[in-house]
């Protein structure tokens, strides 16, 4: 079912330190960058990979507000690998499959992600600990 890992992505306390660090230490480039209110995140992709239909990237979040999904993250855990982003040929037909299985959907529809893509959560206690995220690329 899964194409693909689309993305890593990592809780950061300051986006531009975090994206400094990940530009020297791999030499990836940013791509793009955006906020995402719905998400409560300002975000910046880091590129790894190109391909059709989707590449792979890192991508670094800070958190909008404390009580937002990262920054709640942040407060528990401190910075690090937040979440697993899997690609997929289409979100809603893998959304309903897997739910299908019994996992719980963090998403009752696809929403925006970074790039334009469509992407949907899984809840992290029934993927063995995983915060999972479903992403269907834009078309390009
Ligand atoms: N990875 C693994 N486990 C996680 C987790 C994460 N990122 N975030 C929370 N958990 C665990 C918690 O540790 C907690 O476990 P315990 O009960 O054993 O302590 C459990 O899940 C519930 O967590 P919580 O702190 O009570 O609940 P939250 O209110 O923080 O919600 C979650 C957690 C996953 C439901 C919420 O963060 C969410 O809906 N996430 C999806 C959206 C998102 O993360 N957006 C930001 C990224 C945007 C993007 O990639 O574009
Ligand atoms: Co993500």
């Amino acid at each position: 079912m899964f194409m693909r890992i689309d993305h890593i992505g990592i809780a950061c306390n300051d986006l531009e330190e975090k994206i400094a660090l990940f530009s020297e230490l791999f030499e990836l480039e940013v791509v793009a960058r955006e906020v995402n209110e719905e998400q409560g995140v300002k975000e910046a992709m880091l590129r790894i990979a190109d391909a059709d239909g989707g590449g792979s990237y890192i991508q670094l979040l800070e958190p909008l507000s404390p009580d937002s999904p990262v920054g709640k993250f942040l407060a528990k855990r401190g910075e690090g690998v937040h979440h697993v982003a899997f690609g997929v040929p289409d979100v809603a037909e893998a959304m309903s499959k897997i739910g299908d299985k019994g996992v719980r959907l963090l998403d009752e529809r696809p929403r925006h992600g970074s790039m334009d893509s469509k992407i949907a959560f899984l809840h992290p206690k029934d993927v063995g600990g995983m915060l999972t995220e479903l992403v269907q690329a834009a078309k390009s």
